[in-house]
């Protein structure tokens, strides 16, 4: 019987000492369902340390991300209130921070299913997350990867739209730059099709998971672009066409 509990242990532990481990899978094996209850079991350890749940973040939703890391499934992870950026972002306590471009919606009412997705956007973004594979080089099986919250570590957001002032966000381009050079190009388009389809997806999987969106929560879309290193004492800034940009300067 997989122990809960322990797996969560060991990747909170993990993350706490900054030090990478060996998937969880090496040492048995790991189903989904085990999984979605050891990122949930993690959470509750956050959420004992004071952390806050205030949204989620889609994984494997774009080709490009699926093809980096030889997963295809979409996933979900769970974000807390201690992993969103203002400005600046320390790395001193992360392992091997990736960064990657997202579209991101603001929930306005609770979502029990995809039926009700569409109609409760409040707001649309462009934002960034910042990964963390608590696995070592990022190398995991599908199991893994949900196990350790889908490499959440932080995010960051853009001012908010109002979807109706956008005209659709199906191609919305997106670039991210590093220390001002072209680092990332792609189009909201890359994910599903339309980031709505992933909206819809984290409807699918909240009503699985018996956790409705709430209102006030942030979705990530998940990345149009594979993800890159993300270095020390850098300015990143990520833009979005006709969302503006957010940027962060990293320590
Ligand atoms: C997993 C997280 C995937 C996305 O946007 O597709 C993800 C990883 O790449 O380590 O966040
Ligand atoms: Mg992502």
């Amino acid at each position: 019987m997989t122990d809960i509990q322990e797996l969560a242990t060991t990747l909170d532990d993990a993350a706490r000492r900054v030090r990478a481990i060996a998937p969880l899978t090496e040492a048995g094996p790991l189903d989904v369902a085990d999984a979605y209850a050891v990122q949930r079991a993690v959470l509750a350890r956050k959420a004992a340390r004071g952390e806050r749940l205030i949204g989620v973040k889609m994984g494997f939703t774009s080709r490009a991300k699926m093809v980096q890391m030889g997963v295809d499934d979409v996933i979900w992870g769970l974000l807390t209130d201690a992993m969103l950026v203002e400005s600046t972002l320390d790395l001193s306590g992360l392992i091997q921070p990736r960064i990657e471009p997202e579209i991101a919606f603001l929930i306005g009412r609770r979502v029990h299913s995809a039926a009700e997705a569409d109609a409760a956007v409040a707001g649309v973004a462009v934002g960034y997350e910042v990964l963390d594979s608590r696995y070592r080089d990022f190398a995991f099986t599908l199991p893994d990867v949900i196990a350790d919250n889908a490499s959440a570590a932080a995010f960051g957001l853009g001012p908010w739209h109002d979807p109706r002032d956008l005209g659709g966000i199906a191609n919305i381009g997106l670039v991210m730059e590093i220390e001002g050079r072209l680092t990332q190009t792609g189009s909201s388009a890359a994910v599903l099709g339309d980031p709505m389809r992933s909206l819809r997806a984290a409807a699918r999987l909240a009503e699985q998971a018996g956790m409705p969106l709430e209102p006030g929560w942030v979705v990530l879309a998940g990345a149009a672009t594979a993800a890159v290193p993300l270095p020390r004492n850098a300015h990143v800034r990520i833009s979005g066409a006709g969302l503006g940009s957010v940027a962060v300067t990293t320590a």
